[in-house]
């Protein structure tokens, strides 16, 4: 195959997955909003797709994963099955956690989905902890530890980079920058040029790319992860992107600056940006129109067959729950 030949299938590829995740939580969003078949809060990734495909597609699907309360992207790219997610969202049986984790705690460790994570920071420190693991194995697994622009502010930010660096682990911590913590402008509380240069000053060998843009992405992290995997010591990548939602599902985001989001989806949308990369390429319009449709229509039909599978049991609230018999409850 020609390396161009070679390119336009790695671009198809980037754009079907941003397609599908998009349409992943299109549905899910409805099934949120409209339909109330979701039991809490879900934190939509729609404008940050370039960032999970970029980054996923150069990993291996026992390569390890970690992620945060807008994980839904980063897990679908990294190989988990869209229906065992969306039955998870839903609270249903045969979730990829039985339905009893939603959202915020979809995990698939047949996939190296060690977890998303509600609790902002804390996936840093377990990735990093991930990776110690993998290096006393001797294993040529690697880690990626995902997590926001707001998460560079928490402690577990300057304790996990320094633990991997310290220990020179496979890890590579990405912070995908949509320039939002919550419903606040993440510059406004950050001291300092950020978090390229915070990592840099703690030792890592530090990317910065344009996250709305798939091929930046992908050629970014198919370098880091070759050096990571042979043995050359954690990376960090911050990857530049824009949160075209709320911060929920529920939020109508009227805190940012009139004008802002349009702007972004109208100039930066990581889908359209790939899309006229493709036509530029060569690719006619109806095939890529047939990628979108193709997308929604995997997801509207999962997601009325996730809606369709009863709930678990009652007793199964009692599963998975460790008990190692400790002296205390052995007291009662
Ligand atoms: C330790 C902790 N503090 C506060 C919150 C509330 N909270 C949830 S998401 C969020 C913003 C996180 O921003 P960022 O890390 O940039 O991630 P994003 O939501 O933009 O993906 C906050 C403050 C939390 N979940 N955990
Ligand atoms: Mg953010």
């Amino acid at each position: 195959m020609t390396s161009t030949g070679h390119n336009r299938a790695r671009s198809i590829t980037l754009l079907v997955m941003m397609e599908r995740i998009r349409a992943f939580e299109e549905h899910a969003c409805l099934a949120a909003e409209r339909d109330k078949l979701v039991l809490g809060a879900i934190h939509p990734s729609i404008g940050q797709e370039a960032s999970a495909a970029g980054i996923m597609q150069a990993l291996r699907r026992d390569d390890i994963l970690l992620s945060t309360h807008r994980g839904h992207g980063h897990t679908l790219a990294k190989g988990a099955d869209p229906l065992a997610m969306y039955r998870e969202l839903l609270g249903r049986e045969g979730g990829c956690c039985g339905g009893k984790g939603g959202s915020m705690h979809i995990a698939d460790f047949n996939v190296g989905m060690l977890g998303a994570n509600g609790v902002v920071g804390a996936n840093i420190t377990i990735g990093a902890g991930a990776a110690h693991g993998l290096k006393l194995l001797g294993s040529d697994r690697i880690a990626v530890d995902i997590f926001g622009d707001g998460a560079v502010n928490r402690g577990p930010f300057l304790e996990g980079l320094n633990w991997a660096v310290v220990f020179d682990l496979p890890v590579l911590f990405v912070c995908e920058d949509n320039q939002y913590s919550a419903t606040t402008q993440t510059k406004s509380v950050t001291g300092g040029p950020g978090p390229a240069a915070r990592a840099e000053a703690m030792g890592l060998r530090v990317t910065v790319v344009d996250g709305n843009n798939a091929e930046e992405v992908a050629n970014a992290v198919d370098e880091i992860t070759a050096r990571i995997r042979s043995g050359e010591g954690p990376e960090f990548l911050h990857s530049i992107t824009y949160r075209q939602t709320g911060h929920t599902s529920f939020d109508l985001a009227g805190y940012r600056p009139e004008g802002e989001a349009d702007r972004h989806k109208a100039e930066d949308d990581p889908i359209a940006r790939q899309r006229g990369l493709l036509a530029a390429m060569g690719a006619n319009q109806g095939e890529l129109d047939a990628i979108h449709a193709n997308a929604q229509e995997e997801m509207a039909g999962l997601i009325k067959q996730a809606a369709a599978t009863s709930f678990p049991p009652d007793d199964t609230a009692f599963s998975d729950v460790q008990d190692l018999g400790s002296p205390i409850r052995e007291a009662f």
